[in-house]
């Protein structure tokens, strides 16, 4: 359903009569993306929990806490809930101590919006353990996981979203929320998601419609640069140790076609390092040259654990992580490989190989002058490979 385009109608059916100052980047199209009946809801709604998905990232946390400040500005009583605590890394975020990790025993909601889950369990235990609850309790689903199954009594699912926190923005626009509210809260946790599901504006899934959200979230007071090293660019000290100690090893071959590296116990030992801090080596890993496919091999106690990345144009990383019963997307994928790290690595340097093999370099596969637009590639995050 969407807005009726004459102005009278529109400002009948509840939607300002223009952005005006609330969201001033925003066209009348990008509200129009709004469906009536989930303004409609949240209007009506004096008790609401919103709720994001286990092991919560920034798009999770900042549209369940942005929907529930903006509510309460209304006059209703909202409680963001995410089942797991909120990991420090987002101590940062105005307000982000007022998730819960249960609904509030005290009050009787009348609305529960599910905001980034692409499906209705990734609430996580919280479903189970307030079953009762989910089940009579209207839900709204507004989510950008192309394959949600649509689980809400009212939906809203946008793939072509970057984020969730895009959608709450447009949202907020549609109720004429201003994004000032709460101080900055408001606008520093949806760019916060923008910044996270677009690595800073850096991934294919930003349209001008993402830059226009964020036009009116900086103009709101949202620190954008800020937000982007709190989040991307900023780490322990143990965790550079050990990026080094990896990127040390990196090897290559092939022309260079072929990069990869191990990250073993030991090297978690020897810098006090959690396995986690693992994160974003393989993203270093990627930036080599000639690389085609860049490969991280990872010790487990009994098996090893590889990140694959591939250019654009070159091999299909998630046909390659396949071979171990892996998946993700084309340039980004991961698997499981159940041998000791030599011997994995032994088996899935090989498989690239064989993989680079079987096609003809870049070089002399298309004419320089002459190379067709790439597809459109269905990309948001990342996926943990
Ligand atoms: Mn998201």
């Amino acid at each position: 359903m969407t807005p009726p385009a004459d102005p009278a109608a529109r400002a009948s059916a509840g939607y300002p009569a223009h952005p005006g100052p609330v969201s001033p980047s925003l066209t009348a199209e990008d509200l129009a993306a709004v469906p009536v009946e989930v303004v409609e809801r949240l209007r009506s709604a004096r008790r609401v929990l919103t709720i994001c998905h286990e092991n919560p990232e920034a798009d999770a946390l900042g549209s369940a806490l942005a929907l529930a400040l903006a509510l309460e500005e209304r006059g209703a009583t909202a409680t963001p809930v995410c089942a797991d605590p909120v990991p420090v890394l987002y101590d940062f975020m105005p307000a982000i101590d007022r998730f819960w990790t249960e609904p509030d025993p005290a009050v009787d909601y009348d609305l529960i919006v599910v905001l980034d889950c692409g499906e209705l369990e990734r609430v996580g235990p919280v479903l189970a353990t307030h079953r009762e609850l989910f089940g009579r309790v209207p839900i709204v689903n507004i989510d950008h996981h192309k394959s949600n199954p649509r689980f809400g009594a009212v939906n809203w699912v946008d793939p072509a979203a970057s984020a969730t926190c895009e959608m709450v923005t447009l949202l907020l626009g549609a109720m004429g929320v201003p994004l000032v509210t709460g101080g900055r809260a408001v606008a520093d946790a949806l760019m916060a998601g923008l910044v996270m599901d677009t690595a800073t504006f850096q991934h294919p899934n930003v349209t001008p419609r993402t830059l226009r959200v964020a036009a009116d979230l900086v103009g709101a007071g949202a620190p954008l640069s800020t937000t982007s090293r709190l989040l991307y660019r900023t780490k322990p000290d143990v965790q550079l140790k050990l990026f080094g100690r990896v990127l040390g090893r990196l090897e290559s071959e092939l022309d260079g076609r072929l990069v990869w590296s191990t990250l073993t116990l030991d090297d978690l030992s020897a810098t006090g390092a959690v396995p986690a801090y693992s994160e974003g080596i393989i993203d270093l890993l990627a930036q080599a040259k000639a690389g085609e496919i860049a490969l991280l091999l990872k010790e487990q106690p009994s098996e090893t654990r590889i990140s694959i990345r591939t250019r654009d144009g070159g091999p299909d990383a998630a046909v390659l992580a396949g071979r171990w019963g892996g998946g993700g997307h084309a340039r980004a994928s991961g698997a499981t490989v159940p041998l000791p790290l030599a011997e994995a690595t032994a088996e899935v340097l090989d498989a690239a190989r064989r993989m680079l093999a079987a096609d003809v370099p870049v070089a002399t596969r298309e004419p320089a002058t002459a190379q067709p637009p790439r597809p459109q590639r269905a990309a948001s995050a990342e996926p943990a490979a």
